[in-house]
C-alpha cells in the first residue's frame, strides 16, 4: 500500500512551474530517479577560477584532483541587478553564461544563487536594514525597484541556449540561507508570511510576467536542529522543487566527529521531507575551509554522506587568496593536503562525478 502510494505521487510528481520547458522537466524528474545510483558532486565557479589562477580555458582545481570535472556547477548573479558587468567575485557574466552552455552540453547540472544588494537601501546582500523585505513585497516602495531586478535575472536566465535552441534548465535558489540572519531576508528582520511572499511573488513574476520556464527552485535553509524549524520559512510544495541545506565546518579537526553527526543527522530529516513532499533533496553548500585534514573527504565527508542518496552536494568556491591573509577554498588545487584523499573520495561507488553523470542523460538526450 505504502509503496503503490508512493509509485503513484512520484508519478504525478511535475515541477513547481507548471509550464517548465521539456528539458526543465525531464531534469527534475531524472534528479529524483537516479537518486540511489549516487551523489553528484559540485563546486561554485569551477571553470572561472582557483587557488592560484583565473580564466584559463579547460583548468578546474576539481578536475586537477579527482582527475574529471564536477557534475553540478554553481554560479552566482549578485549584482546582475544593478548591470555590473562582472558579479560581486568578479565573474565577468559573459563568461559564466559560456560556460554554463559548456557544462550543459556535458550533460551537468547548473545551480545559481543571488547574493543580491539590499534594495532599500543599496549596499550590499550582508546589509540587514529593517524593513527591507517589506519595502520589496507589492506595495511597497522599492517593489518597482525590485522587478526592474527581476527582469534582469529574466533575461540572463533566458540567454541560456542549448544548440538545439533550447533554453537551458538552471536550479535557481534565490534567499539561501534564510533561517539565518546575515542576509537582509535573513530570520530576524521579516516575519515568515514576509518572506514566503516574497518567495512566491519572485517566482510568479518570473513566470507569469517573464516567461521564464527553464527554472526549478530550490528551498534552502542554513544548518537546522528540527523539522519545524526547517519549514518556518517554507513558502509551500507548489514553489519548490529542490529542498536544502548549507553546512560548513568549523573549527580545528577535533571537530569532525561533531561534522559528521550534525550533516548526518541533517540529511536524515532532509530525506524524510523529501520523501514526503516528492522534493529533490541536496546538500546546497558545504565545505571545510583551506581543508587542513588529509583524509577529510573519505573520513569525514563520505561518512557523513555515507547513509544518504540526495542529488548532489555542492562545496562552495575556490577563491584562494583574499584581501588580507584571509584564503578560502574548499576543494583541493594540485599540491594540497588533501588532493590525494579527494580522488579516492571521487571513485567511492556512491559519488559521482563528471564521468558518470553524463551517462544518467539529465536533460533526455
Ligand atoms: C561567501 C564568500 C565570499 C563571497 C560570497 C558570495 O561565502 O565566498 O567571498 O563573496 O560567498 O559568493
Amino acid at each position: 500500500m505504502a509503496i503503490g502510494l508512493l509509485l503513484q505521487r512520484s508519478a504525478f510528481a511535475q515541477p513547481a512551474d507548471k509550464q517548465a520547458t521539456r528539458e526543465t522537466i525531464n531534469l527534475f524528474n531524472q534528479l529524483q530517479k537516479q537518486r540511489g545510483k549516487g551523489i553528484m558532486f559540485g563546486h561554485q565557479d569551477d571553470l572561472a577560477y582557483g587557488v592560484g589562477w583565473k580564466y584559463v580555458a579547460g583548468r578546474s582545481d576539481v578536475k586537477e584532483t579527482a582527475g574529471q570535472y564536477p557534475a553540478v556547477y554553481g554560479w552566482e548573479l549578485g549584482r546582475i541587478e544593478i548591470d555590473a558587468p562582472v558579479n560581486l567575485d568578479s565573474v565577468p557574466f559573459d563568461k559564466m553564461k559560456q560556460f554554463i552552455a559548456q557544462a550543459y552540453e556535458r550533460g551537468s547540472v547548473i545551480t545559481i544563487s543571488w547574493h543580491l544588494n539590499n534594495p532599500l537601501t543599496g549596499k550590499s546582500a550582508w546589509d540587514p536594514a529593517p524593513g527591507t523585505v517589506t519595502a520589496v513585497l507589492p506595495g511597497g516602495e522599492k517593489n518597482n525597484l525590485y522587478t526592474t531586478w527581476l527582469d534582469k535575472v529574466a533575461a540572463f536566465m533566458l540567454s541560456l541556449k542549448g544548440k538545439h535552441g533550447e533554453y537551458i534548465p538552471v536550479i535557481f535558489r534565490p534567499f539561501h540561507e534564510l533561517n539565518g540572519s546575515w542576509f537582509w531576508w535573513g530570520k530576524n528582520h521579516c516575519t515568515p508570511e514576509e518572506i514566503k511572499q516574497l518567495y512566491r511573488f519572485t517566482e510568479k513574476y518570473l513566470q507569469a510576467n517573464k516567461s521564464v520556464h527553464n527554472l526549478l527552485y530550490a528551498y534552502n535553509t542554513d544548518r537546522f536542529a528540527t523539522i519545524n524549524d526547517y519549514l518556518e520559512r517554507y513558502p509551500g510544495d507548489d514553489f519548490v522543487d529542490v529542498i536544502g541545506f548549507d553546512i560548513y565546518q568549523k573549527g580545528d579537526i577535533l571537530q569532525n566527529t561533531k561534522f559528521i553527526a550534525e550533516t548526518d543527522r541533517s540529511l536524515t530529516m532532509l530525506e524524510k521531507m523529501a520523501a514526503e513532499k516528492n522534493k529533490i533533496p541536496a546538500l546546497t553548500e558545504f565545505g571545510y575551509n583551506t581543508v587542513p585534514d588529509a583524509t577529510w573527504w573519505t573520513n569525514v565527508f563520505a561518512k557523513a554522506l555515507s547513509r544518504h542518496t540526495i542529488a548532489y552536494a555542492l562545496a562552495w568556491r575556490n577563491a584562494g587568496h583574499k584581501s588580507g591573509d584571509e584564503t578560502e577554498f574548499y576543494v583541493p588545487y594540485k599540491g594540497q593536503l588533501s588532493a590525494p584523499d579527494f580522488k579516492r573520495f571521487s571513485l567511492l561507488p556512491n559519488i559521482i562525478f563528471d564521468k558518470k553523470a553524463n551517462r544518467n542523460k539529465l536533460y533526455g538526450r
